[in-house]
């Protein structure tokens, strides 16, 4: 239903491409930028206040042309509808895709199954609001009637990187007295570390797990649940515990009320839920009406993804480019640096979002693909990463293209702190698009006085050979709304990547191995069992740590 009639690299938008890139191989973008000076404001795009110029890329007209070929030889425009209308189009687990609707702002349909899903995600919507609210003005509190302040997630993958990342993102927005936490790992340090800080009749957990089975969420929701009932006895875990799930039954088990459960849907993928309750702890920190500018400013980037025509469309290019470089120049990578602090995280989010959504080797037909599908992803905050990996993305023998996500306005105009950080940014994408060549170093060696012999000793060390592609997504400030449209942004780009790639970008099967296997091996550990199953590197490494924890 979805697979496409040809191979994708055996299309005619492909072969061009391949032809192309051999062409742009031997071209500078230097050059192309004096010979056009109109190149900058053809190839940005704005919307709203924010701006995306992507015009440091190693393309011209007739590659955009092919690119955006490749986009229409790839049905990317018919696959977007079918997202909207609530087709199953995650195949291999036959679900529709629909974290579009958890932010409908129109509240127009989306049936799944012949059912409008609006009702539901409008009243769940509603319970996020109530509730949040009451936290925040203290008429839900702890067993002892405190006002609950300290808020802590505890949630894994999808479950955690999202809210984690907004919460952060939003950090000058949270209430005053409120403090956010967050428990993921299986290592009990993560959650030691926050209960030494956080007081029980205080604290507020909320269990996020869409399954409610994953043994990491579970075993640290289970200790926090000790540690709640040794101080404030059991009745206790009905005020200082609220779960996020789809599955009613485990949640009820583990002892937390399903008055105190908000609902989300097996349509919402967990690297796309931070928009449903899986979002609660956002809502509380910032409140509900930040919570809703942020819904309103994905809808502002949904209703430009689905709208704005192939060459105007910020996702739709940003895919494009990504795929020019992984299968068109061999790069395997792709960095992310936000010049804001309160984004750090936005790169460990994006990671799962790129790397779990399109990390695949099947097609929608079947079959194993020929080509390279999602590059790695890594990155960090400018500028403190300018001092770390910079030097390979300078000069490495491989190419990293950048996305510099720059507001204009920092929440903390301390000084000139901002403008030499802006500055900064404007200068990687400057450099890493001109270089220095060999004679332009030598020349300023010469300039700095240096000997003849240190000239040429040093000369092409001090080179840089430029034409290494970024984009600038530049914006007023990071606000609950640009929040919402970056992250729109972001996912509504892997998701065309995965079109054209053919493959399907919302399941992840790929975790499930190592999972299987971590539990064969836990009872060997813990001393139950032999270990007779493994290879023999496996088997030594187990009976190896059992002599260290005797
Ligand atoms: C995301 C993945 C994965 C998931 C975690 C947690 O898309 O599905 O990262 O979010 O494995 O799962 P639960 O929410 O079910 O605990």
């Amino acid at each position: 239903m979805f697979g496409l009639k040809r191979e994708i690299n055996k299309s005619f938008a492909w072969k061009r491409l391949e032809h192309q890139a051999k062409r742009m191989r031997k071209t500078e973008m230097r050059s192309m930028f004096d010979k056009d000076p109109q190149r900058a404001e053809k190839y940005s795009i704005s919307l709203g206040n924010m701006l995306v110029d992507f015009s440091k890329n190693r393309i011209d007209d007739k590659v955009f042309a092919a690119l955006l070929r490749l986009a229409k030889e790839a049905g990317v425009a018919k696959r977007i509808e079918q997202m909207f209308a609530g087709d199953k189009i995650n195949i291999t687990e036959k679900r529709a895709v629909l974290h579009i609707a958890l932010r409908n702002r129109a509240n127009k349909p989306i049936y799944v199954d012949g059912k409008d899903v609006m009702p539901e995600i409008n009243r769940v919507l509603g319970k996020i609001k109530d509730f949040s609210d009451a936290v925040r003005l203290g008429e839900f509190t702890g067993q002892t009637g405190k006002r609950l302040t300290n808020i802590v997630n505890i949630g894994i993958g999808g479950s955690d990187l999202g809210p984690k990342m907004a919460t952060e993102a939003l950090k000058k927005y949270w209430a005053k007295d409120i403090k956010c936490y967050f428990i993921s790992n299986i290592d009990g340090t993560a959650c030691a570390e926050v209960l030494n800080k956080v007081d029980p009749e205080t604290t507020l957990f909320i269990v996020c797990s869409k399954t409610f089975t994953t043994i990491e969420t579970l075993t640290n929701a289970r200790t926090c649940r000790r540690w709640l009932v040794d101080a404030l006895g059991e009745p206790a875990v009905a005020k200082h515990f609220v779960a996020v799930s789809t599955n009613t039954e485990e949640v009820a088990k583990f002892g937390i009320n399903p008055e105190n459960m908000f609902e989300f849907w097996d349509f919402v993928g967990g690297r796309y839920s931070m928009w449903s309750a899986i979002g609660l702890i956002v809502a509380i920190a910032v409140g509900y009406e930040n919570f809703e500018k942020m819904l309103n400013g994905a809808y502002e980037m949904d209703q430009h993804f689905r709208t704005a025509e192939p060459a105007k469309n910020i996702p739709m290019v940003l895919a494009l480019l990504s795929i020019w470089y992984n299968n068109f120049f061999g790069i395997r990578n792709h960095a992310v640096v936000p010049y804001d602090q309160y984004l750090r995280y936005l790169p460990a989010y994006l990671q799962q979002l790129v790397m779990e959504s399109n990390g695949k080797f099947v097609s929608l037909d079947d079959k194993f693909v020929k080509y390279q599908t999602s590059p790695v992803v890594f990155g960090g905050a400018g500028t403190d990463v300018q001092h770390s990996f910079f030097q390979m993305i300078h000069q490495g023998t491989s190419a990293v293209p950048c996305d510099f996500i720059i507001p204009a306005i920092s929440h903390n105009e301390i000084g000139e702190h901002h403008e030499i950080l802006l500055a900064n940014v404007l200068a990687q994408s400057e450099a890493l698009m001109k270089g220095k060549t060999v004679q332009e170093a030598a020349a300023e060696l010469k300039a700095a006085g240096k000997s003849k012999e240190e000239v040429a000793r040093l000369k092409k060390y001090k080179s840089f050979k430029g034409n290494r592609p970024s984009n600038m997504i530049v914006f007023k400030k990071i606000d609950p709304h640009t929040l919402g449209m970056l992250v729109a942004m972001y996912e509504h780009k892997t998701f065309v990547e995965g079109v054209i790639w053919n493959i399907d970008s919302f399941d992840q099967m790929g975790v499930e191995l190592g999972k299987q296997m971590a539990l064969r091996i836990l009872p060997e550990l813990q001393g139950n069992h032999e270990s007779v199953r493994h290879d023999a590197s496996t088997k030594a490494l187990i009976s190896f740590i059992r002599g260290l924890r005797k």
